[in-house]
């Protein structure tokens, strides 16, 4: 029997050694120029291929997923968040749903630990003082930030890159608190010499850090709302390398401008690229252009992963990063 190769459409510039790869194995259509698809090119593209290869910045919605016609069988997406996929349309017609998960668990746990320094001890604030030539020296009050050693940490959401953050944040001496949907077994648990608190409300009452590190679900949109941001304290600092839509921003920017809590440090933001100019204006934020897991280590890493899971899927194999309803 003749072997056809699948036709695989890739929305974005991958690393050159992925593309490569990807062009021996499959009918590949890449993106050189790296311009991100507008949704008629998307749903143009659809139609005519066997795999979607999709990043962060397509969505891949109800009207995308319709236009595919029957032909379309494998979203294999580069990235872990699945977001950006309208999983349900997606299942209705019987096509699967792929991620990159693990990967880029120690990257984007190290951004996350990055924030966490930068915001309390004003690293960023400090280098922008150095390079507009206004510092005039060292003084007994320059600079004064807060000490990260012997806070309260407490991580929204103990999945993999939370308990990762968990323990770099423990070399620091910071005490570990998470809220997750479900408790972690009582043997990370004590590893980690983590607290769970059940109430999300009283743990973000009493963290001198909240860090966001679970996914963005219908459940987790505005989590960390108005009211709850209300109960931080108001030296206490909010660290997300998630989604931006697990915050609600623009109460985030009124805490924030308003005094009412420390500062934050962004590395997503909920209308990625556009940032809200008060952010902007504010020096006692961070903010970074969705950067958490890119390392050449990574970014080829998660490209191998997609090559594994859409070579899996087209060799009628169940693919090891299906993505499934319970994740949501
Ligand atoms: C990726 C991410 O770079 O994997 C994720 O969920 O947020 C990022 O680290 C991006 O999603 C790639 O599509």
């Amino acid at each position: 029997m003749s072997y056809r190769k699948p036709k695989v459409l890739v929305t974005r510039k991958l690393p050159d050694i992925i593309e490569t790869r990807m062009m021996e194995l499959f009918d590949c259509a890449l993106n050189l120029d790296d311009r991100a698809m507008s949704k008629d090119e998307l749903i143009a593209a659809a139609a005519e291929t066997d795999v979607l290869v999709p990043t962060v910045t397509d969505r891949i919605d109800r009207d995308v997923i319709a236009a595919a016609g029957e032909r379309l069988k494998l979203i294999a997406s580069f990235g872990t968040g699945v977001d950006h996929i309208d999983f349900p349309s997606a299942k209705k017609r019987g096509i699967m749903v792929t991620n990159t998960p693990d990967v880029l668990t120690e990257d984007t746990a190290d951004m996350t630990m990055a924030l966490l320094l930068a915001v309390p001890r004003r690293l960023v604030e400090g280098e922008r003082l150095v390079r507009s030539g206004a510092w005039t020296g060292w003084s007994p009050t320059g600079m004064l930030g807060h000490r990260i050693w012997g806070k309260r940490l407490g991580i929204i959401g103990m999945g993999r890159i939370g308990t990762a953050v968990a323990r770099r944040a423990r070399g620091f001496g910071v005490s570990i608190h998470y809220h997750n949907r479900n408790r972690v077994a009582p043997e990370t648990e004590e590893a980690l010499e983590a607290t769970y608190w059940s109430s999300l409300d009283q743990m973000i009452a009493h963290m001198d850090i909240i860090s966001v590190n679970c996914p963005h679900t219908p459940a987790t949109f505005h989590l960390l709302n108005g009211r709850r941001l209300a109960l931080m304290k108001p030296h206490a600092y909010v660290v997300n390398t998630s989604r931006g839509e697990v915050i609600d921003e623009d109460a985030l920017v009124k805490a924030l401008t308003q005094g009412r809590i420390g500062g934050v440090g962004l590395d997503v933001f909920e209308n990625e690229p556009k940032i809200n100019p008060k952010l902007l204006k504010a020096e006692n934020a961070v903010l970074l252009p969705h950067m958490g897991s890119a390392t050449i280590e990574g970014r080829v890493a998660m490209g191998e992963k997609v090559i594994i899971n859409i070579k899996t899927f087209v060799d009628g194999h169940n693919p090891p990063d299906r993505v499934i309803e319970t994740m949501f």
